[in-house]
């Protein structure tokens, strides 16, 4: 301890996981105490036995000191530690944060237990109080609280001090993929309690409504009084029934021991409503400690969901039902605080995570703010509650490793006993990514032993042998396999668990490609139940580009208005691994999350949206395409517990050549699983039975009634289908079908075959390349488009015919893999407008290009894109799931993504036509594709998105970059994980697309 004797350094003893650290307990003492949040005198010293200076600074509490200027910052790594140090040792430089303020313990708190309580510090705490040890605690997300009683007096000053040491033993199983930061990252505060107090409260409400209450209650000093009494009340039950045959038991043993305080209360809850994520349905519960006058020494207020967890065979089971687990995995993040996070900014993480369909969230990779998890209980989320332990750099050693075992176990054992109350906490976890050793082993026993209401997962412990029921895991929850992988166990007979991925879908960058062909197989295959997408947060941190390198302050400077514009503040920038100096380190591995830092987000998380939709819109058995005007859809309802009526709904009707028409809709009154078929919205089709092109009826559904999660009319989904294909190809202008004549001085194609064209700054050549996303630069996709010479490709013109009117190019790409022949054949239209024929063939070694397509450049001045095909968001091959098919319009800002790291962005899937126009003028020009295509059209390059590394680094053109893609590889999850499926990669062979160009 600092200023004591004690010569142990407890940052290098991975034995001595506390010292006077009182037991963990779900007794919530949040409010009624004295919170010493805000700012306290600092100093940060180099290594833990470094002598105090002077020099007192100042640190905001709770707060990571690595965002408060204090000279040290943060540091990103994935699984490698970052210094070469093994455990238990840590290096000598070493931060360590002196954290001292004054306190008044309240006069009326006399003859009263005085607890100080430690949210979390990073990774040692050292606690004193008027130059008294109080205490030591590890575990950096989860609380410590000292028994501070005998060091302060009631109506006076002290002081405390807090030491924080950042690298220790601990580091060594805190090695998980975020950033490093150091400081008390939670609230801390005193509480007072009676000397008679209720230690702590367990509750047992299963989903038939039948409560149990055990009440552990613990006197100061010695055995308890005579006499003592806990009584309970709750909402909807009355006043809780002591158990009698416990009572009796407990009186028989507590002659022999003196010490047992428990009570066990019961109830019955007649017609309970049961609680899931789709209906957080909570009860209160008051429980109260009687001295023995009867007067009241303490109080415990619970909210109680009433639920059943359990599993049969290969499904999990909540309240009976096998519900899909449709999850997400968290960290702590903050954009300008680190790792500090305020509970409205928690509920804003938790409501977008249920405003686009997620029912879950795994806690990676420890146990979160208690705030967070009384907020899932609320608004409706399974959390699998994760215990802090990742030993990634030196999982093999720590796993057996016999001076980490009280660490281990004491990890696990005290999340469970500070949440085991939580209806929304479903199954434990022992860690992460820590191999599998005694250690897991024994920490499963404790929590099998102590909790077993709840199943609990490792996925280390299942990683070899996915069939043994044997190991420390009920539920096998691999990371990153392949689809092939899990439906082949699903159909091998060998599986005996459940199976929920426990990451999937790596979200890095421009990604989770084949969302939904993983969901399409989850929701068909017995066996197969769900999972966590990696990850929720982009770890971007706000970095002053200007004057330093700090993290950025003051907060709010690049607020989420400024982001989704497509750029942060002038001046600040996201940053990534490696922005502060930090080294090693992992780069952008860290922004692989599904929201962007300042929480706006990516298009992904509408593909999972809809993915995810609880109303499904498909064609009733009976019809094929085309409808006409009657027939009957199919309605279903994909919930597992509630009906349609919290939804509203309006029928979308839209045809390619007509306006977009609405009309009311009324959702069937279908249970959980079933469907309905409801005729086609006569009215709506009548009105549009002129409309010509093809046509899609979409459902938008909205929240009828505020949500917890959603204020009413938040849109849910907008599942579609089609109602009539369009009448190609007569409509499309075949060559000298639509007589038009070259007009000189309005276009020409010159001796080298290029157009020359009025509306384009840059003439229509052949791509094959696109700016590499995260998955292709970390799949291997980008060297091999580099090795064949993709990304510099030379165009060599080989001939020009002139037919009277069409004219056919013909050129050359050379590549390493041999040359592309492209021809295109240009066509003049009445009015000004241009027939464009393309012809590429890839030779063999080309296979699984980025994308074989048109590339041009438009003049200035076009600041709108409107088209016909997917969207409003962005879409690709792969994930398109959520994009409908309509009439979308966006400024070409708005276009564009912003992944962290610049990066092919901004495509639209499935576009029939689309025109780029001025708002000012409404001039510009109109372009008509073949067929549904991919097309994108942004102000970069895909060479000048390519080469820059933030996104200040990049300028935007004046003008429009459009790309028409016959084809267009998938995005996968190659960065961590299953590249994309063989049917979106590109083959070898010929490719035809054609368009129209015309002004408008
Ligand atoms: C896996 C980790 O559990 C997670 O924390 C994160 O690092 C993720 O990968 C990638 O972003 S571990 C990896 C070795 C599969």
């Amino acid at each position: 301890m600092t200023g004591s004797p004690m010569t142990v350094r407890p940052w290098e003893s991975p034995e001595l996981t506390a010292w006077r650290r009182l037991p963990m307990h779900a007794v919530d003492r949040r409010s009624g105490g004295l919170p010493l949040d805000g700012p306290w005198r600092f100093q940060l010293l180099p290594a833990p036995d470094a002598p105090l200076s002077e020099e007192w600074t100042e640190s905001v509490v709770p707060g990571s000191w690595t965002t408060q200027d204090t000279g040290d910052l943060p540091w990103y790594t994935n699984w490698r530690m970052p210094w070469p140090e093994f455990p238990p040792l840590s290096p000598a430089a070493n931060p360590t944060g002196v954290y001292e303020r004054e306190f008044t313990v309240p006069a009326d708190w006399a003859g009263r237990r005085v607890v100080l309580h430690v949210g979390a510090a990073e990774s040692v705490l050292m606690a004193e109080v008027n130059g008294r040890p109080v205490g030591m605690g590890k575990d950096s997300h989860l609380a410590s609280e000292f028994d501070i009683t005998s060091a302060v007096r009631p109506g006076a000053a002290g002081t405390v001090r807090l030491t924080v040491v950042k690298w220790s033993d601990a580091s060594h199983i805190e090695d998980q993929d975020q950033w490093w930061h150091g400081g008390i990252t939670r609230s801390v505060f005193l509480y007072a309690t009676d000397p008679l107090w209720l230690a702590d409260v367990r509750i047992t409400a299963p989903a038939d409504g039948r409560l149990m209450v055990d009440a552990q209650v613990r006197a100061a000093g010695g055995p308890l009084p005579e006499g003592w009494r806990v009584s309970g009340q709750m909402e909807g039950a009355g006043e809780l029934v002591p158990d009698q045959e416990y009572a009796e038991w407990c009186a028989r043993e507590a002659r022999v021991s003196d010490f047992l305080g428990e009570a066990r209360l019961r109830a019955t809850v007649p017609d309970v409503r049961a609680w899931s994520a789709e209906t957080p349905e909570l009860y209160g519960l008051t429980l109260r400690l009687h001295r023995p006058d009867g007067s009241v020494a303490d109080t415990s207020r619970h909210r109680i969901g009433f639920r059943t967890v359990e599993i049969t065979g290969k499904d999990l089971l909540v309240n009976g039902e096998r519900v899909f687990i449709r999850g997400v995995n968290r960290h702590d993040f903050h954009p300008l605080t680190g790792r500090t996070v305020t509970a409205g900014e928690m509920r804003a993480d938790l409501e977008t995570i249920k405003r686009f369909g997620f029912n879950a969230v795994r806690t990676s990779h420890y146990p979160n703010d208690p705030a967070l998890l009384d907020l899932a209980d609320e608004l409706g989320l399974y959390l699998v509650d994760e215990a802090n332990i990742e030993s990634h750099d030196h999982a093999h050693e720590l796993a057996d490793d016999p001076r980490y075992l009280a660490a281990f176990t004491e990890r696990v054992a005290r999340m469970a006993l500070r949440d085991k109350n939580h209806p929304s906490v479903i199954v434990w976890s022992l860690g992460n990514e820590s191999d599998y050793g005694a250690n897991h082993d024994a920490a499963a026993g404790w929590l099998r032993r102590y909790d077993p209401t709840r199943p609990l997962q490792y996925e280390g412990a299942a990683k070899t042998d996915w069939s043994s029921p044997e190991v420390a895991s009920d539920i096998l929850c691999p990371m990153y396999a392949s689809l092939d992988e899990i439906t082949a166990h699903a159909a091998s007979g060998e599986q005996t668990k459940p199976l929920i991925l426990c990451e999937y879908s790596h979200a890095m960058g421009n990604s989770n490609g084949t969302l939904a062909d993983h969901w399409a197989a989850i929701e068909t295959t017995p066996g197969l139940q769900g999972g966590f997408i990696w990850e929720f947060w982009d770890h971007g941190i706000l970095q002053r580009t200007g004057d330093g390198d700090g993290p950025g302050r003051p907060a709010g400077l690049a607020g989420a208005g400024a982001y989704a514009d497509g750029m942060t503040a002038a001046g600040y920038r996201w940053a990534y691994g490696g922005d502060f100096g930090d080294t090693p380190n992992d780069g952008a591995f860290c922004a692989d999350g599904l929201v962007f830092p300042d929480r706006t987000p990516k298009p992904a998380m509408y593909e999972h949206r809809e993915i995810a939709a609880p109303v499904r819109l498909s064609h009733a058995p009976s019809h094929g395409l085309p409808y006409g005007h009657d027939g009957d859809v199919r309605i279903t309802n994909a919930q597992h517990f509630r009906d349609l009526s919290w939804l509203s709904a309006e029928w979308v009707l839209s045809s390619q050549d007509a306006a977009t028409r609405t009309a009311p809709a009324v959702l069937p009154d279908v249970p959980p699983g079933g469907s309905a078929d409801v005729p086609l919205p006569a009215g709506l089709l009548a009105a549009a039975a002129g409309d010509g092109g093809e046509m899609w009826l979409t459902l938008r559904v909205t929240t009828r009634d505020d949500e917890p999660w959603a204020p009413r009319g938040t849109e849910v989904c907008t599942p579609q289908v089609q109602l009539r294909r369009r009448d190609t190809p007569a409509a499309w202008p075949a060559a000298g079908a639509e007589g038009g004549a070259w007009d000189e001085d309005w276009a020409v194609i010159g001796a080298d075959g290029l157009l020359r064209h009025p509306l384009l700054s840059s003439p229509p050549t052949l791509s094959l390349w696109r700016a590499p996303t995260d998955n292709d630069l970390l799949g291997g996709a980008a060297d091999h488009w580099h090795r064949l010479g993709l990304d510099r490709l030379v165009r060599e013109p080989v001939s020009v015919e002139r037919a009277g009117g069409p004219v056919t190019v013909r050129a050359t790409y050379p590549t390493a893999a041999g040359a592309v022949a492209h021809e295109q054949v240009f066509t003049p239209l009445s009015g000004g407008g241009l027939l464009v024929e393309e012809t590429a063939v890839l030779p063999e070694g080309l296979a699984d290009a980025a994308r074989v397509g048109t590339v041009f450049e438009t003049v200035s001045g076009l600041d709108r894109m409107e088209w016909y095909g997917q969207g409003p968001w962005e879409t690709y091959p792969d994930r398109r799931a959520g994009g409908p098919v309509g009439h979308h319009r966006a400024r070409m800002d708005r276009l564009f993504t912003p992944y962290l790291r610049p990066q092919e962005s901004g495509g639209r899937s499935g576009v029939r036509d689309f025109s780029l126009l001025s708002e000012e003028t409404g001039a510009g020009l109109t372009v008509r594709l073949d067929a549904p295509r991919q097309v994108s059209v942004t102000r970069h390059r895909a060479s000048g998105l390519a080469a820059a590394t933030h996104h200040d680094e990049l300028v935007p053109l004046p003008h429009c970059v459009v790309h028409l893609d016959a084809a267009h590889r998938g995005l996968g999850t190659a960065s961590c994980g299953p590249d994309t499926l063989p049917r979106y990669r590109l083959g070898a062979g010929t490719y035809r697309w054609s368009w129209t160009l015309r002004p408008l």
